[in-house]
């Protein structure tokens, strides 16, 4: 199609850019890393967010060029920041679609990024949805493979798929993402639905990052239920590496 033409165009023109959306500590507040979020440059029509050609680019292997972009660019900065700002812990988290899981390349193509960045594997997180995983023998073989690599995998969009409990023992994963839409304080009833999720992460002994962190008082469920790490506009938004260094780098 005219948009995939435009889209394979965009990959091999440096006309991809990154956001970088901070992911904070519950117990201490502290900086703990990133996710990477992209965006297309696309020449007179501005910034386009990912919904208006992820889903474009899953229809074919082009998928595989953005996320290699990304890994790349991402990792890259990721030891930038680490190298200028000392010996520090900062994790970088990417998205990787599930095509690009599903094909033999994802494994080249983070090792790829591994060696020309330098970053320490186990400070690359990669993020995986739930949906695409169901059932599918290469694409668990190949997170096991990254996971070998010492990679850390991140559950992302928890709670919005399919047999969500099942995959928690199923897949090799460090981190669950619980889903934005479970972070509702507003009654009772979705304290509880919060508080039983969390409940039941824990029992299979993986750290939670919470997503869609807009108010104080989501902050305050999150200590209550001893979420480990959050993510959301009220504590950051997807901000250009020019502002990280200012906002969050610049005094540590
Ligand atoms: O940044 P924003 O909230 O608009 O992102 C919307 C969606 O796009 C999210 O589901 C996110 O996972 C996805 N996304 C963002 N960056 C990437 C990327 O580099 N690769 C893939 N495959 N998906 C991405
Ligand atoms: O699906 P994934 O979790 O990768 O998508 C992350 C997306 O969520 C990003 O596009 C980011 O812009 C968006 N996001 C991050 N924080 C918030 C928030 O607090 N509220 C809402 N509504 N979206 C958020
Ligand atoms: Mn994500
Ligand atoms: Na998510």
């Amino acid at each position: 199609s005219d948009l995939e033409t435009a889209i394979s165009h965009a990959v091999d023109h440096d006309e991809l850019v990154l956001r970088y959306q901070p992911i904070i500590s519950v117990r201490t507040g502290a900086l703990e890393g990133f996710e990477a979020l992209v965006r297309w440059d696309r020449p007179g029509l501005g910034l386009l967010p990912p919904a208006e050609f992820i889903p474009a680019a899953e229809e074919s292997a082009l998928i595989c060029e953005i996320d290699t972009w990304v890994l790349n660019n991402a990792t890259e900065q990721a030891a930038a920041w680490i190298s200028t700002h000392g010996p520090r812990s900062l994790t970088m988290a990417v998205n990787v679609s599930g095509r690009h899981i599903n094909a033999p390349r994802i494994r080249d193509d983070v090792a790829n990024a591994l060696r020309r960045s330098g970053l320490d594997p186990g400070l690359l997180v990669v993020e995986v949805t739930e949906t695409v995983l169901v059932g599918d023998v290469l694409a668990v073989a190949n997170l096991w493979e990254l996971r070998r690599m010492g990679v850390s995998l991140s559950l992302d969009d928890f709670g919005t798929g399919h047999s969500t409990v099942a995959q928690l023992s199923r897949l090799p994963l460090d981190i669950v993402k619980i889903d934005r839409s479970y972070l509702d304080v507003e009654t009772t009833a979705s304290r509880e639905r919060f508080r039983s999720m969390v409940d039941t992460i824990r029992a299979f002994g993986l750290p939670m990052v919470a997503e869609g962190v807009e108010h104080t008082d989501q902050f305050e469920l999150l200590r209550e239920t001893g979420v480990e790490s959050a993510q959301g506009f009220a504590l950051g938004r997807p901000l250009t590496a020019a502002e990280v260094d200012d906002h969050w780098l610049s005094n540590i």
